[in-house]
């Protein structure tokens, strides 16, 4: 009977015989006449014992075992398998160019991501891609259930939507086209639709030239964007629960996963304490972020910059018992010319700030076309190539708003990670477009 190695403890106290194992050699410790090995599958770890040595066998070869399960508190998983008979099914070479069974948070990032291939073999670094398949499950799921609709749009387009010049330029046939820097647009183009309520998981690009451990030139962007809203406060009250669901989630399925990366704090708030976070507008955020900077730099803050970030988080855990707070009303020159106004200085916007950085960005938009056309110029931007997408207002769109939340950045933060590339598969950065 196959059986997966999370499995073999309760094979054992059935006293089940003639059990197969199949998966990657981890670890080959020999003693006297004995070999243990260790193997590793999708589930886990499990000790497998030979009363021989298997001199042909490598690490990271692919193997199957049959044996019977026996009980054994010294062994990992408290169980093992005495093995009858050993198959070599791929027979890994010698000279591995990287320590699959090494601590990963003692190893350095730039070998994690030059052996890709090979470091995601490692557990702890495997693991954080359960950790993030269960965000985006429990993002969808969470929308799915509030009736929003999961779209898929275009990552080639004719412009940019977010300002800046962070555009990756593409060759398309005979001209020029670019990767889009998110779905703005289009996720708005359907709430007018029709759709109302939509959502997409999807990578967005930023030619961000700047290396540093919270940007990639390629992410993966949480998506929403939902109409009839009449303020920002709806949707930072949307994104608590989302983030209270994908909290709860992460908790209630990933603790395996979590306790692997424990020496780096790995965990997730309770998610009750995510209702109780903080709401404070841009100039709060500005006066907290200085009294804290001036008491430990002496420096002066003048904008919500990586510092202040940390700073309001610093201060939300003491006020609040969570690292997690909302700023809204960001100045109009802050943000993009698609945000509505709140008054002649301020908007209708919103960002999250998690364990001392950002997470998500949004707000209410404009969907006055007048309004809109008159703002474009503001903003150094021609309302020519803008057609499509203006043409929305034109023709009838309800009041709305949306939100995006970095899956990296949200992954590494739950995780406890450094750098927002480990939290990427196979991350792009200024140097690195392989694996
Ligand atoms: P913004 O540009 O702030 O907003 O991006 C939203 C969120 O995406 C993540 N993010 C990044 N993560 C890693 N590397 C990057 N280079 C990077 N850039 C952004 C962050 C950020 O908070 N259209 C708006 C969203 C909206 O209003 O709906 C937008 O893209 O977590």
């Amino acid at each position: 009977m196959r059986i997966l190695a999370k499995d073999l403890k309760n094979a054992a106290e059935k006293g089940e015989k003639d059990i197969e194992l199949s998966g990657w050699v981890h670890r080959i410790r020999e003693m006297g006449a004995l070999s243990f090995i260790v193997l590793r599958d999708r589930s886990g770890l499990v000790q497998l014992v030979l009363d021989k040595k298997y001199e042909a066998l490598t690490l990271e070869s692919v193997i199957t075992a049959r044996g019977d399960a026996a009980l054994n508190e010294k062994a990992p998983g408290g169980a093992e398998l005495r093995v009858s008979a050993i198959e070599c099914i791929s027979r890994a070479a010698a000279d591995l160019p990287f320590q699959v069974n090494a601590d990963a948070t003692r190893t350095g990032i730039e070998a994690i991501l030059d052996q890709r291939a090979l470091s995601l073999r490692n557990p702890a670094i495997r693991a954080i891609f359960k950790v993030q398949a269960t965000i985006i499950e429990a993002f969808s799921d969470y929308l799915r259930k509030q009736d929003f609709t999961e779209i898929k749009t275009s990552k080639i387009v004719g412009g940019g939507t977010e300002g800046g010049t962070n555009l990756f330029e593409v060759e398309y046939f005979d001209r020029k086209v670019y990767l889009a820097q998110s779905p703005q647009c289009y996720k708005q183009m359907l709430v007018a639709s029709g759709l109302e309520r939509v959502f997409e998981v999807a990578p967005a690009y930023r030619a961000e030239k700047h290396d540093t451990p919270r940007h990639l030139n390629e992410y993966v962007s949480l998506d929403l964007e939902m109409g009839f809203i009449e303020s920002e406060k709806t949707l930072i009250e949307l994104e608590k629960g989302i983030l209270a669901h994908i909290f709860e989630e992460v908790a209630r399925k990933n603790s395996a996963e979590l306790e692997l990366w424990a020496k780096t704090g790995a965990s997730v708030p309770a998610p009750d304490a995510v209702f109780t976070a903080p709401v404070i507008s841009y100039e709060e955020a500005l006066k907290i972020a200085n009294k804290e900077s001036e008491q430990k730099k002496g420096a002066r803050i003048f904008d919500i910059n990586p510092d202040a970030e940390r700073y309001v988080c610093e201060w939300a855990l003491r006020e609040s018992g969570i690292d997690l707070v909302f700023v809204n009303e960001f100045p109009r020159r802050h943000r993009p010319f698609y945000t509505y106004p709140l008054d002649a200085v301020r908007t209708m916007s919103f960002d999250a700030l998690f364990r001392g950085i950002e997470i998500t960005s949004g707000g209410r938009r404009q969907h006055n076309y007048e309004a809109q056309l008159e703002a474009l110029p503001r903003f150094g931007i021609k309302a020519e190539g803008m057609e499509d997408y203006l043409s929305i207002f034109k023709y009838g769109c309800p009041p709305h708003g949306g939100f995006a939340i970095g899956l990296e950045r949200l992954t590494a933060k739950i995780l406890g990670l450094a750098n927002v590339k480990e939290a990427s598969l196979f991350p792009r950065d200024r140097r690195r477009v392989t694996p």
